[in-house]
């Protein structure tokens, strides 16, 4: 049973976050979601939809007037979504988070889920966790500004072929580790839920499935579509494309 005092009190927990004074909550008894629909912004309200943790995203644009403003940056001084805070932390009291994977860790130890059964899981988890974090996300997300956006009509070749080569690279190191495998760390996990949303992005969003090598990738293409039926991804992606 929910104390009467719970939404008040969660009220002034939030109150010591500045930056719950541009974005205000509205539901204040749940966790707040900082965050976009990009491939790290989606993690989270995957996340939370996998594990069954109430939550109320806040839209945080790309633009500086939001992620570089000084409410955004007390939370997330890296100026990136996503970011969290938690009324309920491990001691009980409100935490703030950003960095997607130490968030994933958070809300795997919280629910006990996703997140290992015994230490050598949570290692092998944390390691593709990592190798999402160090290599995925940059290369990917490098690969796309000179591919696909920003930066695709930049004359100069060698930025494109660079971050091209390492995604070619990346992919056939997760098409291998597929081998024998539906998931890249054992179960379904926390390093699934940070690796899936940029495998996704190269057919979705930056249509390069062959330039990529992808469409040569029967295991890698199998598990983006495994990963895309989940109904937890697919309204996680849809909280911030409305
Ligand atoms: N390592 C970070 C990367 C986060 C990140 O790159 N976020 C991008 C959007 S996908 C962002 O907020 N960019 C805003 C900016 O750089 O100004 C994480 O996983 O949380």
């Amino acid at each position: 049973m929910v104390p009467e005092n719970t939404s008040s009190q969660s009220i002034a927990d939030l109150r010591d976050f500045p930056i719950t004074r541009k974005w205000p909550p509205v539901h204040p008894d749940r966790l707040q979601l900082y965050a976009f629909g990009t491939p790290n912004g989606v993690k989270i309200p995957i996340a939370l939809e996998e594990l069954g943790i109430a939550y109320e995203a806040h839209r945080v644009p790309l633009s500086d007037e939001n992620v570089k403003s000084n409410e955004f940056l007390s939370l997330s001084p890296n100026n990136k979504i996503p970011a969290i805070i938690d009324t309920e932390g491990p001691d009980g009291r409100p935490i703030g988070i950003f960095e997607s994977a130490a968030i994933l860790m958070y809300l795997g130890d919280k629910a006990g889920r996703l997140f290992g059964r015994n230490a050598r899981e949570r290692y092998e988890i944390m390691q593709w966790l990592m190798f999402q974090i160090g290599s995925v996300g940059p290369m990917f997300g490098q690969f796309g500004f000179f591919y696909a956006f920003g930066g695709k009509d930049v004359q100069d070749p060698l930025p494109k072929q660079r971050y091209l080569d390492e995604v070619k690279r990346i992919l056939c190191v997760i098409d291998q580790r597929l081998d024998g495998r539906t998931w890249i760390a054992g179960d379904y996990s926390i390093a699934d839920i940070a690796i899936g949303p940029w495998l996704q992005t190269i057919p979705r969003f930056y249509k390069a499935d062959a330039e990529t090598g992808l469409d040569q990738m029967p295991r890698a293409m199998a598990y983006i579509e495994s990963f895309s039926a989940r109904p937890a991804v697919i309204k996680g992606w849809d909280v911030f494309s409305a």
